[in-house]
Parts: structure tokens; C-alpha cells; sequence
């Protein structure tokens, strides 16, 4: 192999539950308790990489569970990570970090739980050629706007949650919308708040037959409309967004680069919502953003309630320059007792700035770990 490179000694894969201290509704269901996988790459010098597969306990955003991706990280994926060498110079490409997770990829699904290790290998990476995370991604600002995602609450709760999000400065606000708390509810905020940058987040809930719920929408000047349809629909949304002005923005629908460009292809959306963790990885976001900034498509990067691990991830990811969009990049202290990092990203005045230390940017919280731990496994040799 060409160029400079570092090989794996061993890996460990934390199962963890955080203590939530407030639940959170979307049309798919109740988050109300939270479990994460968080994986570490040790490398030969010692050093070490961090990834998260911020997978949830029940499938109701992608057919992904904390169970499903333990049992696949276990069984198919690290047994034989230890004897990998990565690439430090080359994300993409042959000899590349890419091409070591190939073997992985070609396993069908487990995006989250792919990410989880692709993360690790990139912030080892990062790490090794002390370089940030932002950097070895090609990330360009170096502060983000952010915005904050408000879930299925009674009308009132919702116009509170708008109040303090905009008090604290978020650039821009997202509600869930559910049948039957939709169209009055937009309309009530709209009446508020009239060029507030608002826009809704159905998680996959209503078929082409609710278009008229869509029209409506479409004549409140929101930013777009996030997930409408099924999550593994994208023909459904192409004839949708055909009779809609309002910008479409994918997430569920948006597994992997393919998807991407299929959906591009046929009009399916105008805004992509990149996950890293919903598509595979940084590495696999960061070629779904190359391609919509090529097309001229803008891009954003959302959130799964990541720990302050996953956090740092989405935060290089929302560095890239077409990430134009505010990102959902709460602080997980809004949501549990740990951060699993010593110094969270703060927000100010709606801003995050991306951190330049090197690898993840964040130190990561051993003593937090432990406390969450439900257990831990082993594969080569960990110090
Ligand atoms: O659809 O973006 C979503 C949280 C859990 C499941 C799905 C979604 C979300 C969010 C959270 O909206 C945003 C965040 O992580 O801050
Ligand atoms: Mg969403």
C-alpha cells in the first residue's frame, strides 16, 4: 500500500443506557428510553477511534434496532476488524478508508451500525495525522447554524418549546406533524410567528392519497417539508413533489449514495437530510453532499439524539460547504444525564463552532461510559 497507514490491534464495543430525562414523540412512536452503541478502534500506537450507532430500541425510523445492530456488529463485522490496516492519507478512492469499510458495506442494511465503525475508522484516522475531524473530511466553516427539532406535544407545548428555542437563539425550527396535527397546528404557529424559517417533519406518515394536507402546507412558506411519505418510498414522492412548490427534503428514504441519485433523478426531492449514521457513515455522507453540491441540491445534516460521540460526527458533516441548511444539533444534555464527551458543543446565538482538535474534536468521557455501561466486548488486543 502507498502513502502512510495504521493498522487495527483491537476494537470494543460499549452497549450503553442513557438516563433520559425527557421523552420524545414522532409519528412512529414514543423515544422514551435510550440505549447506544458506541465502538472503539485501537490502533498499534495505542491511539484510539470513536464511532456511535445511535440506533433506537424499537424500529420506528428505519428497521434498525439496538438489538438487530449489536448481534451484527458481534457476529459479522468485528471479529476480523483487528487485522485491518487503514489508509491515513485517502477517504476515497483505491487504498482508501473507503475501501476497507467495501467489505462491511456489502453486508445488506445496518447503516447505523456500519456507521458506527466507519466513524471510528475516520477519527482514528484523524487522529493518527492530527487532524481534525472536519479536516480530514474536507469540511470549510468553521461555525454552523443550527436548529431545533420540537416533537409531538399538545398545540400549547409546542408554541412554549418555539418560545424558549427561539429565546436561546436556534436559527430555525422543525415540528413533527402527525394526523390530526398538522395543517392547524402550522397554521396557529404561522399566525405567531409569520417569517419565522419553520418547516415539518412527518417520519414517513401520510400516503399521496393526503395530498390536500400538502397544498395546504404548501401555502405557508415553509422552508420544506421533511419525509411526507413512506420511508422506503421514492417514486410516491417524485409525483408529490411534481405538485408542490415547497421544497421536499428526504431522510428515511435516503439509505445510502444510490438512493441518493435515484432520488435526484427522478424528482423525488429538493433538500437532502444527511444522516451519517442513516446512510453508513461519514465517508458515505460525505459522497451523498459531493453529489447534491455538483447538482446544485442543498443539504443539511439531521440528527438521531446522538450522544456528544455521534454529535461530533455531525458536526464535520454539517462543515462541508453545501451543508447550507441549519443543522438539528441539540446538545444531548437536553435529553440525558451523559454527553459521553468532557466538553459538549455549545450553542451560541444559534451557532456551534467546529472544533480543530484533532480526531473526534471532543475527549471522550470514560467515567460517563462507565456509569451507562451495560456491557462490553472485546475483539484483538485492547490495552
Ligand atoms: O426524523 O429527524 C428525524 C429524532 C429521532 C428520530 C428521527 C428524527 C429525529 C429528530 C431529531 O428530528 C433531531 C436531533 O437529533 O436533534
Ligand atoms: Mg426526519
Amino acid at each position: 500500500m502507498s502513502g502512510s497507514s495504521t493498522s487495527i490491534a483491537g476494537a470494543r464495543l460499549y452497549h450503553l443506557a442513557l438516563p433520559m430525562h425527557r421523552s420524545f414523540e414522532l409519528s412512529g412512536g414514543i423515544i422514551a428510553r435510550k440505549e447506544t452503541l458506541i465502538v472503539e478502534v485501537i490502533d498499534r500506537e495505542g491511539r484510539s477511534g470513536w464511532g456511535e450507532a445511535p440506533v433506537l430500541l424499537d424500529p420506528i425510523y428505519t428497521t434498525e434496532t439496538v438489538a438487530g445492530a449489536k448481534a451484527f456488529l458481534l457476529r459479522s463485522v468485528l471479529p476480523d476488524l483487528p487485522s485491518k490496516v487503514v489508509p491515513l492519507d485517502k477517504l476515497l478512492g483505491p487504498n482508501s478508508l473507503d475501501e476497507v469499510m467495501v467489505t462491511y458495506h456489502r453486508f445488506r442494511g445496518f447503516q447505523f451500525a456500519k456507521c458506527a465503525v466507519e466513524a471510528a475508522l475516520c477519527s482514528l484516522a484523524a487522529i493518527s495525522k492530527q487532524v481534525s475531524l472536519r479536516t480530514l473530511l474536507g469540511g470549510i466553516r468553521d461555525e454552523i447554524e443550527v436548529g431545533e427539532s420540537i416533537g409531538i406535544q399538545p398545540v400549547e407545548k409546542v408554541m412554549q418549546s418555539i418560545h424558549e428555542a427561539l429565546n436561546f437563539g436556534y436559527k430555525r425550527i422543525k415540528v413533527k406533524i402527525t394526523h390530526g396535527h398538522d395543517i392547524d397546528l402550522v397554521e396557529r404557529i404561522r399566525r405567531e410567528w409569520p417569517r419565522l424559517p419553520l418547516m415539518v417533519d412527518a417520519n414517513g406518515e401520510y400516503r399521496l392519497e393526503d395530498v390536500d394536507v400538502f397544498h395546504r402546507f404548501d401555502r405557508l412558506s415553509l422552508m420544506m417539508i421533511e419525509q411526507p411519505l413512506d420511508y422506503d418510498d421514492l417514486i410516491d414522492h417524485a409525483v408529490l413533489q411534481s405538485q408542490l412548490q415547497t421544497p421536499i427534503c428526504l431522510d428515511e428514504s435516503i439509505v445510502s449514495l444510490r438512493h441518493a441519485e435515484q432520488a435526484l433523478r427522478i424528482g423525488a426531492c429538493r433538500i437532502i437530510n444527511i444522516k451519517p449514521c442513516r446512510v453508513g457513515g461519514p465517508i458515505q455522507a460525505k459522497k451523498i453532499h459531493d453529489l447534491c453540491q455538483q447538482r446544485g441540491v442543498p443539504v443539511w445534516c439531521g440528527g438521531m439524539f446522538e450522544s456528544g460521540i455521534g454529535r461530533a460526527v455531525n458536526l464535520a458533516i454539517a462543515s462541508l460547504a453545501g451543508a447550507s441548511c441549519p443543522s438539528d444539533m441539540s446538545p444531548a444534555a437536553d435529553f440525558y444525564g451523559y454527553d459521553l464527551v468532557a466538553r459538549p458543543h455549545v450553542i451560541r446565538q444559534g451557532k456551534v463552532a467546529i472544533p480543530n482538535d484533532p480526531g473526534l474534536g471532543f475527549a471522550v468521557d470514560m467515567g460517563g461510559i462507565k456509569r451507562c455501561l451495560v456491557d462490553c466486548v472485546e475483539f484483538g488486543e485492547c490495552p
